[in-house]
């Protein structure tokens, strides 16, 4: 007899299957069926967000296909597979971006249209997943973006916080923080894989003792099991059949959690227990650039990253005898060091679960890792105390140890008789309180290590980062940032995509360097009219926006100046109100001066504890309420707080740009990723020479670019030379007069102690060099009010700004990681013909 076969599921997909089927009928009973079948309703009882819901499955429906082809693909044992470890992505909402690399939002449009509803408010019901900060979250969605573009096969490994970044309100011109329950209606992005979670341990101790057959073994006894379950998201590359997984990990207590106190009657004690182990995944750490030595943070870290390991060595395994070439199938890039435990767990993995001597396994470990560096602050440089590492992971820590006396032994062969050298080195920061150190470790178990802009990754090799460097040159290299022009201007600015494409084809959106064949038309008046045209559309939509959600109404036809990115002393935000102020006191001076009508758009989030950002929030809205509300003003200058900055909100804002403000104090942005979407869309940049902004400059042209501020090395000399704050501001009567009317209570009612915090700051400190810079923005400023007056010159440099942008899209920054430190090729997928034929 034969052998039982099983279940054999081959799908019989037809082409106008409900589920695949693209043609406009069938789009619209499928979208009918999901709304009946799986939400439940009626069209009579049917919420807006049923109605998404709905369209959400149908367009999921038509890319499982896709997805499902990809993962199996990749299971193939000569694929190399790219693993992105973040502790944030910053996705944005999927509908509309799934719609555009289909390439079916026109068909989807018109079924939704026929079904007597708006496309565009079902899009709008989606509740972003808002797992992540700022540049850094936003930066792993760009990249899993160009991977799935380039048909590289990767995973997206992370956490799948229950509450993502906080949602700002403005009361009484202060932020207030709500949580974000995103996951309140349910999410049709995601299927949950419980069938392959996994174990992680936490706490306990190590047993060490010798086996049977004589090897020295290991054994952690933990006190705490936690479950990790898989949630995956398809990414869907643009017109491609690639669908790559970003797979976000859920905490979950073991099945067995409870048995022992439940037995003994403490149910209360059991269920806490539960409790206990789910909130590992309960909430995403608000903070930015600043890290918080908390217990639950680590426990976070470990938990992913224990979790994404274990995945990929069962992956491995199904295809492999043994571990020992696990580094030639997967790239592991961490994304800063929030996912460095990564190397002594990999070390554990290897040497202690599946035996394997040490050597070996480090040799495999350290061609597997790759480490890319976010940040110089040294605030956000991320340190363990030993005692509580040693308290959450045991047995790393002795990991760690045995990584540093190798390590160390190395240096001592190299740097003889040198204990400043092996202090400054070491993994364990021994001044004070000891101290793991996450970016060393990062360093030395990684072969490639890189920052994200010509500028921050010579000052990682000169500065933060310069004994790996002279240790081992040929780890470093740099890989400028890129964004995603597929959401950040094909999604974001359909009007000013529609026109590129008309002009030079489609084939940008792929090669954003064919941008370039635009310069041709920067002089062209009736191209120019057209540009102005789309721009001032954009800046309509924002005006609408910003009366709707703030009350305020501004003239779209003034020039909207804009500073969106979280709120942060270093970025100087507050430089920006200072130049407001400054504006403001001119037009008092002489109501009938010529200025150029301006909107000062702020939107942003301050890290709940970070009280001095908080204040400068206070500063803007308070600055706004005066001089929004002032006859004199007659609405030549308007201020705007966008309350709760995220992807959704940022989407009418980048296109309406006129001037994007990008005014670090130069040695601070590692690079900035929002500079890159402003000047894609057409924003004339005033910056400093800082971080990406250097390149952008470069790439633009000095002439189309708006260039002011101390040099990084001016700062540093200035510092060296005793900067006084307080000389300059009693040497310049502007800021003078703009810091004197804060102090006197001008703009808070009287209130004198309001905003003494931020001014004495200012004044006796000043740390990231306001003053030093106040009198160059200002007269930059004043040069770019007079350039916006000549409408087609403007109009020229904001065609050049897209047209030279072509060096900032992710794909570019992705191609750089494949062939230069990941070393993957593209794998097409390939889909059944039926499939295909509806693409
Ligand atoms: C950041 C840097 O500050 C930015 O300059 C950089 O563009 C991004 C991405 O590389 O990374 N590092 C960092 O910690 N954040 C960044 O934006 N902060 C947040 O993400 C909030």
């Amino acid at each position: 007899n034969e052998e039982p076969q099983g279940f054999v599921c081959v799908p019989e997909i037809r082409v106008e299957d409900d589920r695949t089927g693209l043609d406009i009928e069938t789009l619209k009973r499928a979208f009918a069926d999901n709304l009946f079948y799986i939400q439940g309703k009626l069209g009579s009882m049917a919420t807006p967000n049923d109605y998404y819901m709905a369209l959400a499955y149908t367009v999921r429906d038509r890319l499982l296909q896709r997805w499902l082809n990809s993962a199996q693909t990749y299971l193939r044992g000569d694929v190399k597979v790219v693993c992105y470890l973040s502790a944030e992505f910053l996705l944005g909402p999927h509908l509309g971006n799934n719609l555009i690399n289909l390439g079916i939002y026109d068909r989807i449009e018109q079924a939704i249209t026929e079904s007597g509803l708006d496309l565009q408010e079902l899009i709008a019901q989606e509740e972003e997943p808002g797992l992540g900060n700022g540049g850094l979250g936003r930066l792993a969605a760009c990249y899993i973006d160009s991977l799935a573009s380039l048909e590289i096969p990767a995973i997206g490994y992370g956490i799948r916080y229950e509450f993502g970044i906080f949602d700002q309100e403005i009361q009484d011109g202060w932020q207030v923080e709500i949580t974000d329950k995103w996951l309140r209606y349910g999410n049709p992005w995601e299927i949950a894989r419980p069938e392959i979670a996994v174990e992680v341990k936490l706490g306990g101790y190590v047993d060490h003792y010798v086996d049977d057959a004589g090897n020295y073994r290991t054994h952690w006894i933990p006190d705490r099991e936690v479950h990790g379950v898989p949630y995956d998201t398809p990414i869907l590359g643009y017109r491609v059949n690639t669908a790559n997984t970003l797979r976000l990990w859920k905490a979950e207590a073991p099945e067995s959690f409870d048995f022992q106190a439940f037995n003994v009657g403490d149910y209360y004690g059991a269920v806490d227990a539960k409790i206990s182990s789910e909130n590992i995944t309960k909430v995403l750490y608000p903070n930015d650039e600043q890290v918080q030595g908390k217990r639950l943070r680590l426990e976070q870290q470990y938990f992913f990253v224990s979790c994404s390991l274990q995945d990929m060595i069962r992956l491995y395994l199904l295809e492999n005898p043994n571990l020992d070439n696990f580094h030639e199938t997967f790239a592991v890039q961490l994304n800063d060091t929030h996912p460095s435990i990564g190397v002594p767990e990999l070390m554990r993995l290897l040497v202690d679960e599946h035996h394997m001597a040490w050597e070996q396994a480090w040799q495999i470990t350290t061609h597997t890792f790759a480490y890319t560096n976010h940040t110089l602050l040294p605030e956000a440089l991320e340190k363990w105390s030993v005692q509580l590492f040693g308290r959450v992971l045991p047995r790393h820590l002795e990991i760690i140890y045995e990584i540093n006396r190798r390590f160390l032994d190395m240096v001592r062969i190299r740097y003889p008789d040198n204990d400043a050298k092996l202090a400054s080195l070491s993994l364990i920061d021994e001044l004070g309180k000891k101290s793991v150190r996450m970016a060393h470790l990062a360093c030395v178990g990684s072969y490639a290590i890189n920052g994200v802009a010509q500028l921050h990754t010579e000052l990682l090799k000169k500065d933060v980062l310069h004994d790996f460097y002279a240790l081992w040159p040929e780890k470093f290299s740099n890989k400028t940032n890129g964004v995603t022009p597929r959401r950040w201007v094909v999604q974001n600015n359909p009007g000013l995509s529609k026109l590129i494409s008309r002009k030079i084809g489609d084939r940008w959106i792929t090669h954003l360097d064919e941008l370039r064949k635009l310069e041709q038309f920067a002089d062209d008046p009736q191209f120019q009219a057209q540009w102005q045209q789309v721009k001032q559309n954009c800046k309509h939509q924002l005006t609408k926006q910003i009366k709707e959600r703030t009350g305020v109404v501004v003239d779209p036809t003034s020039m909207f100046d804009i500073q969106v990115k979280r709120i942060h002393e270093y970025k100087r935000q507050h430089l920006n109100a200072l130049h407001i102020i400054t504006l403001y006191n001119r037009l008092k001076e002489n109501p009938d001066l010529d200025l150029q009508p301006r909107t000062f758009i702020f939107g942003g989030k301050a890290a709940p504890g970070y009280f001095m950002a908080k204040l400068m929030i206070k500063l803007i809205t308070s600055v706004g309420e005066v001089v929004n509300n002032d006859p004199d003003v007659r609405d030549r200058l308007k201020v705007v707080f966008l309350p709760d900055y995220n992807v959704t909100n940022s989407q009418r804002v980048y296109p309406a740009a006129d001037l994007s403000e990008q005014i670090s104090t130069a040695g601070k942005e590692a690079s900035g990723t929002g500079n890159m979407k402003f000047s894609l869309n057409g924003a004339l940049t005033i910056g400093t020479l800082d971080g990406a902004n250097v390149e952008i400059r470069e790439e633009v042209g000095a002439e189309n670019f708006f260039l002011f501020g101390l040099t990084t090395p001016e700062v540093k000399e200035q510092k060296a030379n005793g900067y006084n704050s307080w000389d300059v501001y009693n040497a310049n009567p502007g800021l003078k007069k703009a810091i004197d009317m804060i102090s006197c209570g001008f703009f808070s009612h009287g209130d004198q102690q309001l905003f003494k915090p931020l001014l004495d700051s200012l004044l006796y400190d000043d740390k990231y060099m306001l003053f030093a810079d106040y009198q160059d923005y200002i007269d930059c400023q004043d040069r770019v009010g007079d350039a916006f007056k000549h409408k087609d010159a403007w109009t020229k440099m904001s065609i050049l700004n897209t047209a030279r942008s072509g060096k900032f899209s992710s794909d570019r920054a992705i191609r750089e990681y494949c062939q230069e430190i990941w070393q993957v090729e593209p794998v097409p997928i390939e889909l059944q013909e039926y499939v295909q034929a509806n693409a």
